[in-house]
């Protein structure tokens, strides 16, 4: 018999998570092509729906404006803060903090410019190098994602993204050479950034304008077809020509509970879960499952699978399961009144009065943390690697320039303290990399505001600002408890 594991294992990654196109700026520069992310169009406040994204506002007609120059495309997508230009700065940060390990995403338009390039942009792939030099100089592994909410504009404007087939050949051919490029240097690899984001907003998650399709549900479900065939390859080739590497998938994690024990609202529930690790179960299991079938079915959805597509993901399975956690979400079959607090991220959703809610009402629920470690390693019995937790919320600067976010240290800690339970109850943690260690753009909002980091970042959501960064009090503490290998909380 085993005995508990008390406490957090000696390798644990610990560590911060970006996004190019959150962080990196210089969107026209060093030879780097248009992406989806710098369609992200300026919808002033008072314009914005309702929608997570402002990337489903996108059109062809948006689209063709942002292009011709007659609508401005909305900072800061397309600026981050500068990380292009201060990488060295912020990585030293982050070596102070201590990281293990630093969650970034390639641009793959900074790589294959149009994406469909037969050439890579050297100038694109040195300065992915550089950044490598210098987090391996700190002793910091890189994890790199390989498509984080950016598909190159190229394919959107050729194929209308993922929904054509032809981009699974183009995806592969920037899978291949980034691993072969990169392969002395990067470990650790993640196919897609939250793969099922895809159903939510096609533009986000696959560059796919909705406005183009016959059929909304079917182009979803193909382009996202088309990306569970893509990651299979890049899997295999992972694993051929970097055999001391592993390669994982990404999900949005949606924890969600019934809002009583009435056996509709359990049902609802169990269905808003099973739909989420849908997508999990295809990249560790190998196959689609069953109760998606009947989904098929009943929403006139025929998936077209090529010969040996099916071959591909039985063999080509992960070799981690990584997620994002920021909230739980409770759904009852007859809400009344909805739930703005998950963005509408599940229907049917409603508040949760044992929670509470951050300032763009996300519900805050730790225990849940704890509660989806054990059911997705229950489910997989594979390693899992949160990628992304984090509190987004309105930081304000003193006159002394400092920055006091005692609430950002109480939601991590929380959640630490919950991860520390699931590997006592035996879930195999292999890292974890707090979203937005320095503040960046946030993807929902598009705004500065939201901040998530451990380091200030001097920039409005106008972009106005010196880009100065500095410490805030979680700095020290975050410091702290990687230090401490998690004992100090
Ligand atoms: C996840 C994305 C990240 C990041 C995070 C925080 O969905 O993978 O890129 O954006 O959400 O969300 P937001 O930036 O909207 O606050």
């Amino acid at each position: 018999m085993s005995s508990v594991i008390q406490g957090f294992p000696k390798n644990f990654l610990w560590g911060g998570a970006t996004a190019a196109n959150q962080l990196e700026g210089g969107y026209n520069e060093g030879g780097k092509g248009l992406s989806s992310a710098d369609m992200i169009a300026y919808i002033p406040k008072e314009q914005r729906s309702k929608e997570i994204s402002h990337a489903m506002e996108i059109t062809s007609e948006r689209i063709e404006k942002i292009l011709s120059g007659e609508f401005e495309a909305r900072f800061p997508k397309r600026d981050g803060i500068d990380f292009y230009h201060r990488y060295k700065e912020d990585i030293a940060l982050f070596a102070e903090l201590g990281f293990k390990v630093f969650r970034m995403s390639l641009h793959w338009s900074r790589i294959f410019p149009n994406g469909y390039d037969e050439q890579p942009n050297e100038e694109g792939l040195q300065f992915y190098d550089d950044v490598f030099d210098e987090l391996l100089k700190h002793g910091i592994q890189p994890l790199v994602t390989l498509s984080h909410y950016e598909t190159p504009l190229g394919l959107t404007q050729k194929y209308n993204g993922w929904v054509s087939r032809e981009v699974v050949e183009h995806y592969t051919r920037y899978a291949e050479t980034v691993f072969r490029r990169y392969k002395d240097k990067v470990k650790y690899w993640l196919t897609f950034n939250e793969i099922n984001v895809i159903t939510i907003s096609a533009f986000t998650g696959g560059g796919v304008v909705v406005d183009r399709l016959d059929n909304k549900l079917q182009g979803m479900y193909q382009a996202l077809h088309h990306q569970f065939v893509a990651s299979s390859i890049a899997t295999k080739l992972c694993h051929e020509i970097i055999p001391d590497a592993k390669i994982g998938c990404m999900l949005a994690r949606m924890e969600t509970y019934p809002n009583s024990c009435n056996p509709e609202d359990i049902r609802k529930a169990q269905l808003a879960n099973q739909m989420n690790l849908f997508f999990t179960d295809v990249h560790a299991r190998g196959e689609y499952p069953k109760f998606m079938d009947r989904y098929f079915e009943e929403n006139n959805i025929v998936l077209h699978k090529e010969d040996g597509d099916d071959e591909l993901l039985k063999q080509y399975t992960v070799d981690y399961i990584s997620f994002s956690y920021y909230m739980s979400i409770t759904v009852a079959e007859n809400p009344e009144g909805g739930n703005e607090a998950a963005g509408n991220l599940v229907a049917g959703s409603v508040m949760n009065p044992y929670l509470e809610t951050s300032d763009w009402g996300w519900q805050i629920d730790p225990i849940g943390l704890r509660v989806t470690l054990n059911a997705m390693y229950d489910r997989y019995q594979k390693p899992l690697f949160i990628v992304e937790n984090g509190l987004g919320a309105y930081d304000k600067v003193e006159a002394d320039g400092s920055v006091h976010d005692p609430y950002r240290i109480d939601y991590l800690r929380k959640h630490i303290e919950q991860m520390k339970e699931a590997i006592k109850d035996g879930v195999d943690l292999m890292g974890y990399t707090a979203w937005g260690p320095i503040d960046l753009v946030s993807m929902s909002t598009s705004e500065m505001s939201k901040r998530y980091g451990f380091i200030y970042v001097d920039q409005d959501d106008d972009g106005n600002g010196t880009l100065a960064r500095s410490r805030k009090d979680s700095f020290a503490w975050y410091k702290q408890v990687i230090a401490s290998n998690g004992e100090q909380l």
